[in-house]
């Protein structure tokens, strides 16, 4: 079995020698007591850490609709009566008194969100491996499974486990390199309150349970978790709560659990009927068969992407040391392999007709999560969200785009009884019921623009995939979250423009403002109803539709206010210029006009963009995890890679060592801290902006290449209108090959760091006037008002070169370096 180890090494040498670091996590040791140690696996519906410790495995399980709570509502009917007095404090000043009656009679007397909870862990105790040798446990991200081997004696033992994507239940095989060597116990053990653990007649475990009441909502949400093992050889028996293996070749663990979830308003499903189904269905099959349609499954949509900056000898590291080394080692297969588990980590929890991602994607262990794990709407559940578009996981954004048409319905009585207004809203968090109140106090729940930002998401898809089916369908959506607008701005008494009132800048307060954060007109609820108005207009347009509806959005959106740019050459916060340039707080949420938004731009806007990078700066780089990973957004469309992987550098650091900042755990999960899923979708989508950006009018290749990064390739993002860039390749800073698939057809503007050609040798032709291809077209941003204190001007852009070319549906245009 020596020889199987030294196989092992001498294939790891191969492929690193050829430049290609293997796709995985591994480590030296096992997770011991650590959750954050231990590896993730998941379907989208199961989530599972695997512990990988020895003598006594742990299996911490997760279903994505184990949540507390049962269908329930969180409006405050007070609202709508006190609504004109709120308004009218904060007009007047008094934003401390508008606080303090908005905790009355807006914030939520109900629940405050509903929590994710745990199933609990399945744990294996395998007598006599407390002394081992040779540990290795890995997390292959290139096919979706978890390894631990090690030897006991003479015995190498291994374990493989999976979360299956077709056949819905987690698979681990257990195998010896010995006959009958493979002996264990198996128990549940959990910190569900009402659950009943216990063994069938037929050697099954199972653990049953009624979720957590919690702030006078009932736990009604039923779930079952069988556990099965089928063994090859040697003899299985069960107490009133254990499975017992004993002397075994072989045996495969299946774990089949399932909720009494049906949607936010139906929980009347039979857990029991649904955990059966799948795990009789999966046991008939044989371990290699659910192994292979698992990877075959996994692999769809993994390897769409591939993404190569080179190997250094740093990637021989286990991941941990890896880590530990980054800051001063030059380790760019590491970004490359974070990148990839960003893509891993959607895979693997959100999948077409599960629950979206939550705050820690589809893996908690704890009852009492932070802040619930569940959907923060003000910044972290979107963030989830952007890397599906652009690293080709399209159809995974699915879950995310159904809560937003769910939250468009619990969200009209909302509108309707708290604020009077037609449409739909939701404030600052949702959970699985779709709740739309206010929650948390008003300093962080007085935000109405939940929806207005989630619904940038059918926009988004709309445009990436061209699907006008999807778009009439999603119609009335985006319809209601303009609507609500529509009825909900008020005049500013003082600016006379339509603004948001009450609101406020995501969880900041200016020190002008008694250190409240209510406020009228914050910067971020205008872009974001900016944009909420483009879109319905954009999409009635292209649907033909609501012409008179139409004309009031325009007639509304005239009226709004415009960005401001302060003394300090910022781009202001609120509408006062009353921002302090040594506020290092952690939401920067007025440059969502800049990421994910376009309001902002290079080449419409040189003085906001100027003002943005202020800001940026002003702000500070080290911050929570999920702030570093938008951050690495901004620097990249501020077109400065340098300073984008400074934040990665921050960003790839084990927790602790940025001073009150965030980082990366050993498992590479993103570290809040805690642990918050966000920073790794948020720097995954950012790496993606540094080397490809399409929401400027053109699809800008290489727009933010570090200097570290001097040549490398990437294969199969995609871009908005339907393009596709099956492959680029930059060596020496320079873009040397570009090959772009054109799916619907229409006019490729490209805009490159260097002149290509075709591949045939003709020259491409220089772009001009504006992009006749309409999922380019771009919403004028409203002349920005600068402050005499202010000094700001344009930066100086690197120059770029701008070619249209014309495509049909289908085809593929190859270019290369001149
Ligand atoms: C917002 C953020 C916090 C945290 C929480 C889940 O409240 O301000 O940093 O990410 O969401």
């Amino acid at each position: 079995m020596k020889k199987k180890f030294l196989f092992i090494f001498f294939i790891l040498l191969t492929r690193l020698s050829q430049g290609q670091a293997p796709l995985k996590l591994w480590y030296k040791q096992p997770s011991g007591n650590t959750w954050e140690n231990a590896l993730p696996i998941g379907n989208g519906r199961l989530g599972a850490m695997i512990y990988g410790n020895v003598e006594k495995e742990i299996i911490q399980l997760n279903e994505h609709t184990v949540w507390s709570g049962s269908p329930n509502r969180n409006d405050n009917p007070l609202a709508l009566e006190k609504l004109a007095e709120i308004r009218k404090l904060i007009f007047d000043g008094k934003h401390k008194e508008a606080e303090e009656l908005a905790n009355k009679a807006i914030i939520s007397k109900k629940s405050h969100g509903q929590k994710f909870e745990p199933v609990g862990n399945l744990n294996l105790v395998f007598e006599g491996h407390d002394t081992y040798t040779d540990y290795y446990r890995e997390l292959d991200i290139e096919r979706a499974i978890s390894k631990t081997s090690y030897k006991v004696g003479d015995v190498i033992f291994n374990r493989e486990s999976f979360a299956s994507l077709p056949d819905r239940v987690i698979v681990m095989r257990i195998t010896a390199s010995k006959a009958g060597k493979v002996s264990f116990t198996a128990k549940y053990s959990s910190p569900q309150k009402r659950k009943t653990i216990a063994t069938t007649a037929s050697k099954e475990l199972t653990i049953a349970g009624i979720t957590n009441d919690h702030e006078t909502v009932k736990g009604l949400v039923e779930f079952k978790g069988i556990t099965r093992i089928k063994l090859e050889g040697g003899q299985l028996s069960a107490t009133d709560s254990t499975l017992i293996v004993k002397g075994a070749n072989a045996a495969v663990i299946f774990i089949s659990i399932a909720s009494s979830f049906n949607n936010y308003e139906d929980i009347s499903g039979d857990e029991e009927v649904r955990a059966s189904d799948y795990l009789n269905k999966a046991f008939k099959k044989p371990y290699a068969t659910l192994l292979n349609t698992h990877i075959a499954a996994y692999q769809k949509f993994f390897k769409r992407v591939k993404f190569d900056l080179g190997t250094t000898a740093a990637a021989q590291d286990p991941t941990d040391v890896r880590l530990r080394n980054f800051r001063n080692a030059n380790d760019p297969n590491l970004v490359a392999l974070y990148y990839q588990y960003g893509r891993y980590l959607l895979i693997s929890s959100s999948q077409p007709g599960g629950q979206p991602a939550n705050l820690q994607g589809i893996w908690n262990n704890r009852i009492n999560p932070p802040w619930d794990s569940k959907y923060t709407i003000n910044i972290n559940a979107e963030m989830n969200y952007w890397p599906a578009e652009k690293t080709n996981l399209s159809e995974l954004h699915e879950p995310f785009l159904t809560m937003v048409k769910e939250l468009a319905v619990s969200g009209q009585e909302t509108a309707k009884s708290m604020y009077g207004a037609r449409g739909w809203m939701a404030h600052h968090n949702t959970d699985i019921w779709r709740a739309t109140g206010a929650i948390d106090g008003a300093f962080w729940g007085m935000w109405t623009a939940g929806g207005g930002w989630v619904s940038q998401h059918l926009w988004e898809h709309y445009l990436y995939t061209g699907d006008k089916e999807f778009l009439a369908s999603v119609y009335p959506v985006l319809k209601g979250a303009a609507l609500f607008y529509v009825d909900f701005l008020v005049q500013h008494p003082k600016y006379k423009w339509l603004v948001v009132n009450p609101g406020n800048s995501p969880e900041n307060a200016p020190a002008a403002h008694g250190g409240s954060s209510l406020d009228a007109g914050t910067t971020m609820d205008n872009q974001i109803v900016f944009d909420v108005m483009n879109n319905a207009i954009r999409a009635a347009g292209l649907l033909k539709k609501d012409q008179s509806f139409v004309d009031t959005l325009l007639q509304v959106r005239s009226k709004l206010a415009p960005m401001h740019i302060g003394k300090h050459n910022q781009l202001q916060e609120w509408l006062d210029d009353v921002d302090d340039p040594d506020d290092h707080h952690r939401h920067v949420s007025h440059l969502y006009g800049l990421y994910p938004s376009n309001q902002i731009s290079a080449y419409q806007t040189p003085e906001l963009f100027a003002a943005s990078r202020n800001t940026l700066i002003q702000r500070g780089d080290v911050s929570t995890g999920w702030s570093m990973g938008w951050k690495v957004n901004w620097w990249a469309k501020l077109q400065d890679g340098n300073h984008a992987y400074t934040l990665i550098q921050n960003q790839l650091t084990p927790l602790g060592v940025n001073p009150d900042g965030g980082g990366t755990y050993n498992n590479l999960f993103d570290a809040h801290p805690p642990f918050q899923i966000d920073g790794n979708f948020g720097c995954t989508s950012g790496i993606t902006e540094m080397l490809m950006q399409s929401s400027d009018g053109a699809i800008h290749v290489l727009p933010a290449l570090p200097d570290v990064w001097q040549s490398g390739s990437i294969v199969g993002l995609r871009a908005r209108g339907g393009f596709e860039i099956v492959e680029m390749k930059w060596k020496d800073s320079k873009l040397i090959k570009l090959v772009v698939k054109s799916n619907l057809g229409g006019n490729l503007r490209l805009r490159l760091p260097n002149e290509l050609k075709f591949n045939t040798g003709s020259k491409l032709k220089t772009a001009a006037g504006k992009n006749t291809n309409p999922f380019f077209d771009l919403d004028e941003t409203p002349a920005a008002i600068i402050s005499e204190k202010s000094t700001i001007n344009p930066l100086s852009l690197k120059e770029t070169k701008l070619f249209d070319v014309p495509t049909q549906k289908g085809q593929i245009l190859s270019f290369v370096g001149i």
